[in-house]
């Protein structure tokens, strides 16, 4: 295999090995080289490399020869290719996160090694040919700011910034004087409504704090372990303390143990430990902008999908752990978590047009809502996540001053999510000087193929200069990223992840970025959401089992005539259901199921197929992609005859009742299937798994992380829908023989979900970030300063000129939407 390859050291450059492994088949190379060049100037995927070589080298056996040498290795871990006669330019990546680019001549295969940026310009001249030699054209390098700040250097390490700061920041040689120093100044920053917390001003140094320490320590070994911190108040702020330490003796005993071991040498446990009960995190605001934010009656409308779940969610558990470690710091402030969204006047019968509305099932969280405004006033509609940008500055103004209002002050942190939340946040937390953490529940970008180098094409419909920019923007601006899956920074051994594709890309004509993110950089953290257990819970757990919805449940699933809630039917109800939800976006590839079970006749005869998603009437809907995707749900269920054996329900809105939609699904020992051409999370695949139900899930993105295939469920490959049809089938003929192979994967699953997949991991996770970067943003403070000038900068010059490109929605009254 190639593993075994022989002559190759993998130690060094690609471009060192590729000479040997040209030269092991010279004459089959050549003629290859040949045939790639044949096409003139072109970008070429991996899969394009591969057939082209079958045609050239027909003989079997001669290839295998060819590929099991250094050859195959090395085309193994390329990505693309660039063809600008008489050269091709190689993309490869052994590991992820580490790219090298190798140019080899089609005339005599000599190779040399080539920087990012020539490889980027290589790839531009497939586009654009007088951009390419225009040798001022527009570089951006965000990595220019980056060489102070220490990376992390182990792809394996990827995305587990949180432990590499503590183990820096707890490391001597870089001077301990200066870390001590900058710990006790931010300890003497932290304060809540005026009121210090911890020291004050008394303690400035860090042989004053210390000291001090060691008198409170003696004092507090002397007083019984529950004396609540009232009772020496005003003996240590005599010493110079303030609130925040504890509620006990013992937990302020234990508070001031782990300072004094940090300050006397620090080691990274005993710093997590500190920042973990820091009281610097109060108010929390977090922006999510596009879509209908709302509590019921949401999910399923245009861009309204898993982001809106994942953000109540969030704000539940990061509510609650904040409740938790305020009132064990000793402290009774009340903790303000604010979602901001756009108020949508035309709200389709949902909230949305409500200005402040609380959270259910907490006690003090809220939505608030800020229009988009216009020089001609209010807008009205709803506006495609695509279309968003003209709004959003002046909406960032709108929703400071309301944040600033409501809170009564600044929030100690801001949480920005998806592209245009992330901007938002990161010029507001740029303006108020605030702590910034971006989430991306998905990067557009990797999306779609070549959308970099094709923007221009793409640009009308999505607006993706724009969106590039911006993400590159707050992506750079941020203190931390939280991500759900290491696939989402890096990728896997053979596919970058979502940042990383960010690292180098290009938009012809208008910028180069030579270096964009970095994924070495500690401030990505995986943190993965869950799913509200008291909605999806196992379809075994009888008594809690929501009995109130089987009928309706029976009728969406059985009901025999067609209407705006269902059409198709099920005529054999004994065969288990093949289950699928989602939004009708082109990526979520519900077609594409529908496809693949109407071509299967061993599928079909297995089991039955229902489908969550969308709805029927075309010319209701507002979005481009949605409309399409009806369109072509119809002529499937024409083209496959479907009827009798497949069901297409209209997108549902109550949780409650979708969480016993999966469970009756696990009663007919189905199985749910979340076909999707890319999927960076993958919500619907945690609920299923946290009903038992048994999951099917793309390899393409989140999923393939959540799920071990095999074991706690299925990887599908979304690009081989035979191959993917025969799988499930496959699963479908076994349990027939062995009912005990659908328990098994399906406790697997759940096994899998608890160990990994839950809220409370999440909140205490994102919490521990919030105070570790608040400090190491101002230990890199002159760094971070230099960057956001840079930022600005590009905001100013590049980013608002795009905008300027989006158009405003048309003066035409709107149609009118009857909602489904
Ligand atoms: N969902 C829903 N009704 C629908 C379609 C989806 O309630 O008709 C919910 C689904 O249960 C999940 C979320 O919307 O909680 C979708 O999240 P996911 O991460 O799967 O995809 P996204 O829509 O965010 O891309
Ligand atoms: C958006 C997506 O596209 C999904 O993949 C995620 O699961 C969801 O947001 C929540 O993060």
């Amino acid at each position: 295999s190639a593993a075994s390859a022989p002559a190759l050291k993998r130690t060094n450059s690609i471009a060192d090995n590729i000479p040997d492994a040209l030269r092991q088949s010279r004459y089959h190379m050549k003629r290859c080289f040949a045939k790639y060049l044949e096409k003139g100037r072109r970008i070429m995927k991996l899969h394009h490399l591969m057939e082209e070589m079958e045609l050239v080298i027909d003989d079997k056996a001669e290839r295998n020869q060819i590929l099991e040498g250094n050859l195959g290795y090395i085309l193994g871990s390329t990505q693309e290719a660039i063809v600008s006669p008489p050269y091709v330019a190689f993309a490869i990546r052994r590991n992820p996160g580490i790219w090298e680019y190798a140019q080899v001549s089609s005339e005599n295969l000599s190779v040399v090694e080539i920087s990012s940026t020539d490889y980027l310009k290589l790839k531009e001249s497939v586009y654009d040919e007088n951009w390419v030699n225009d040798e001022h054209a527009f570089e951006a390098d965000f990595g220019a700011f980056d060489f102070p700040t220490p990376h992390l250097t182990l792809p394996s390490s990827i995305g587990k910034g949180m432990s590499f700061a503590s183990k820096f920041l707890s490391s001597k040689p870089s001077g301990k004087v200066e870390k001590t120093q900058a710990l006790v100044d931010y300890l003497s920053t932290l304060s809540h409504g005026g009121q210090k917390l911890m020291i004050s001003d008394t303690l400035n140094s860090a042989a004053k704090l210390q000291l001090a320490l060691i008198v409170a320590d003696v004092f507090l070994a002397g007083l019984p372990k529950d004396t609540p911190y009232q009772n020496f108040e005003l003996r240590f702020k005599e010493w110079g303390f303030e609130r925040g330490w504890g509620d006990t003796a013992e937990r302020v005993k234990e508070t001031m143990n782990i300072l004094s071991e940090v300050l006397q040498a620090p080691d990274p446990k005993n710093l997590d430990k500190l920042f973990s009960r820091i009281p610097i995190i109060f108010n929390v605001v977090i922006f999510s902008v596009h879509g209908y934010f709302g509590q019921a009656d949401v999910l399923g409308l245009p861009d309204t999908g898993g982001q809106v779940v994942y953000i109540l969610d969030q704000v539940r558990a990061l509510e609650a752990e904040l409740l938790l470690r305020i009132k064990q710091q000793g402290l009774t402030v009340k903790p303000q978590i604010l979602v901001v969204t756009r108020l949508i006047p035309d709200a389709r019968g949902t909230k949305c047009d409500q200005e402040l509305e609380p959270i259910i099932e907490t006690k003090h969280s809220h939505i608030l809502r800020v229009p988009f405004v216009t020089e001609k006033g209010v807008v009205r509609q709803w506006v495609s996540r695509f279309d968003i940008y003209p709004y959003l500055e002046r909406f960032t103004q709108d929703a400071t001053t309301k944040i600033l209002e409501h809170l009564e002050g600044k929030p100690d942190l801001v949480i920005g999510n998806y592209t245009d939340g992330n901007l938002v946040a990161s010029l507001m937390a740029n303006k108020l000087g605030i702590t910034l953490g971006t989430i991306a529940h998905a990067l557009e970008k990797t999306k779609y193929e070549d959308s970099d180098v094709k923007w221009k094409e793409l640009d009308p419909k999505y607006h993706f200069s724009c969106q590039f920019m911006a993400d590159t923007i707050a992506m750079n601006a941020a203190d931390f990223i939280i991500t759900s899956t290491y696939q989402e920074i890096a990728g896997n051994k053979d596919r970058p992840g979502q940042y990383e594709s960010h690292a180098a890309f290009t938009l012809p004509g208008l910028c180069r970025v030579v270096s964009g993110i970095n994924v070495f950089d500690p401030k990505f953290n995986i943190a993965a959401p869950g799913a509200d257990q008291s909605v999806y819970f196992p379809y075994t757990e009888k008594d809690k089992r929501l009995a109130q919805f089987h009928p309706a449940i029976e009728e969406l699933l059985y009901d025999k005539v067609d209407n705006n809630e269902h059409i198709g039917s099920l005529s054999d109800r004994r065969k288990p259901i093949i289950f699928s939800m989602a939004r009708l976006d082109v990526v979520k590839n519900l077609t594409g199921l529908v496809e693949w079970y109407g071509k299967n006749k061993r599928l079909r005869n297995l089991a039955n197929l229902v489908i969550v998603g969308g709805f029927f009437d075309p010319s209701k809907s507002k979005d481009r992609e949605e409309m399409a995707e009806i369109k072509k749900m119809h002529a499937l269920i024409d083209k496959y005859q479907l009827k009798g054996q497949f069901r297409w329900i209209a997108a549902q809105t109550n949780r409650h009742r979708n969480g016993e939609l999966y469970r009756c699904i696990a009663d007919s020992k189905g199985a749910f299937v979340q076909p999707a051409l890319y999927e960076a999370f993958g919500l619907t695949v945690i609920e299923a798994m946290n009903c038992g139900l048994p999951t099917f899930a793309t390899n393409q993105g989140g999923p393939s992380e959540i799920i071990v295939d095999g074991i706690s469920g299925f990887h599908i490959d979304p690009f081989h829908g035979d191959e993917s049809s025969n799988k499930i089938a496959d699963f479908f003929e076994t349990c027939k023989v062995d009912s005990s192979h659908w328990t098994k994967i399906s406790s697997a699953g759940l096994r899998r979900i608890n160990e990994c997949y839950t809220w409370e991991i999440y909140a205490n996770k994102l919490l521990n970030m919030g105070s570790m970067y608040t400090f190491w943003r101002t230990v890199n403070k002159e760094q971070k300063e230099a960057k956001q000038r840079y930022i600005h900068m590009f905001y100013n010059l590049l980013f608002k000129n795009l905008v300027k490109t989006v158009p405003l929605p048309s003066d035409e009254p709107q149609k009118p939407v009857t909602k489904q």
